[in-house]
């Protein structure tokens, strides 16, 4: 740890991680209080339940729709080769947003379904589309007094009030759809989440009779937290920040009890947060956004070689690309992936460096204190050229 700390750029909300590299000297004092990246890369193993996507990770998705990175993380997770989503759960979860959520399932699905006409005798196609439609929707709280559907995606989404979507309603609530998921795969199963955890708290909550050391929850990939200069080394921190060791958090906050019940869940195998001082550090731009733009130019060209998995991964490039450009349009300072940041940490948790830490809270003010012995570990930083590599799934098409 003896790097110099990095002047940080006044243009910048965040120290210059791209030409800070991630020396070997850091890093393997990293890899040796924090075991991880073996274990998360055991879970790529096939799955027997899923022998057409070998190397897919069966994967729940919990989401709000407050802020539009739930979705783009949601869509990038979709159409990811590594992951199979088998549940999106909603929080709150009304019809609105899950009518939401169907419409942009469907979206996808019929760009799957032009494919399959295009392209004769796509066997793996129609099975991405079985896949697809298996999908379960989930709520917390279907009757929440207010809609909850921010009007970013009204905007994008029109379709989303018809009455086709609206009257299908979920397909029950989100904590009982993680158990039926989580009998079926046990610990195989990965939780990755972006809204406050009501729904996977209360899942812990109600069928905590079941779970024991056999019978254990896996991995689960929280956006929230907060790791303060107590925890974070100099180099790594925010400006904003600066001097605080707590918090307030979002995801944490918005429902403290379910939050807690995560947090001191005995039976997860390993927490990682994908806290709040490494995520304000993490924006989609308007030079990130030309990135994906010439890569989605070149890929065009590809696309008669491509895979269906792939095709479906060029699908979810497209969607990412055609929403922030909407985004863009009217918040030219970009967006934080705040939760599109803890998606790709479930493909690829190299993307940050974590440090083992137990929660702390006050208040509702979050904070983080080192640890020897807990499960859980909390971002201190993020290389963002990795980050974004994965998002737009470098080396998969
Ligand atoms: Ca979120």
């Amino acid at each position: 740890m003896n790097q110099k700390p990095i002047q940080e750029d006044k243009n910048q909300d965040y120290p210059p991680m791209n030409t800070l590299q991630f020396s070997s000297s850091y890093s393997s004092f990293e890899t040796n209080t924090n075991p991880y990246v073996s274990y998360l890369n055991s879970r790529a193993k096939s799955h027997p339940k899923d022998s057409s996507f070998p190397e897919q990770i069966p994967t729940i998705i919990d989401m709000e729709t407050g802020d539009p990175d739930d979705y783009f993380n949601v869509i990038e997770l979709l159409c990811h080769p590594r992951i199979c989503v088998k549940c999106i759960t909603v929080t709150p979860g009304t019809k609105e947003q899950i009518s939401f959520v169907r419409c942009f399932l469907d979206e996808i699905i019929i760009e799957c379904q032009q494919y399959v006409q295009n392209v004769d005798h796509n066997n793996d196609m129609i099975s991405i589309i079985e896949r697809l439609r298996n999908i379960k929707i989930g709520a917390y709280k279907p009757d929440h007094n207010k809609n909850c559907l921010g009007g970013f995606f009204t905007k994008m989404y029109p379709n989303s009030t018809d009455e086709k979507y609206l009257k299908q309603g979920s397909d029950d609530f989100g904590y009982n759809l993680m158990h039926q998921c989580w009998k079926e795969y046990g610990n195989q199963l990965m939780f990755v989440t972006g809204a406050p955890l009501s729904n996977l708290g209360t899942f812990i909550e109600k069928y905590s009779h079941e779970m024991n050391e056999q019978n254990r929850i896996g991995l689960c990939v929280i956006q929230g937290g907060f790791a303060g200069d107590n925890v974070t080394p100099h180099q790594f921190r925010l400006s904003k920040f600066a001097g605080k060791t707590k918090v307030s958090t979002y995801n944490f906050g918005g429902n403290i009890k379910a939050a807690k019940t995560v947090l001191n869940c005995p039976f997860i195998d390993k927490r990682l947060l994908v806290s709040k001082n490494v995520c304000h550090g993490v924006v989609y731009g308007k030079d990130r956004h030309m990135q994906l733009k010439e890569r989605l130019t070149q890929l065009e060209y590809a696309r008669t070689t491509f895979t269906s998995q792939q095709h479906l991964s060029f699908i979810g490039l497209s969607l990412i690309f055609k929403g922030m450009q909407k985004y863009l349009e009217k918040n030219q300072d970009g967006k934080k992936f705040h939760d599109v940041l803890a998606g790709c940490v479930s493909i690829e948790p190299n993307i940050c460096i974590f440090k083992r830490v137990e929660v702390i809270e006050e208040k509702n003010q979050w904070g983080s204190k080192e640890s020897t012995n807990s499960n859980t570990f909390v971002s201190i930083a993020a290389n963002l050229d990795s980050f974004f590599d994965v998002m737009m799934m470098r080396g998969y098409l």
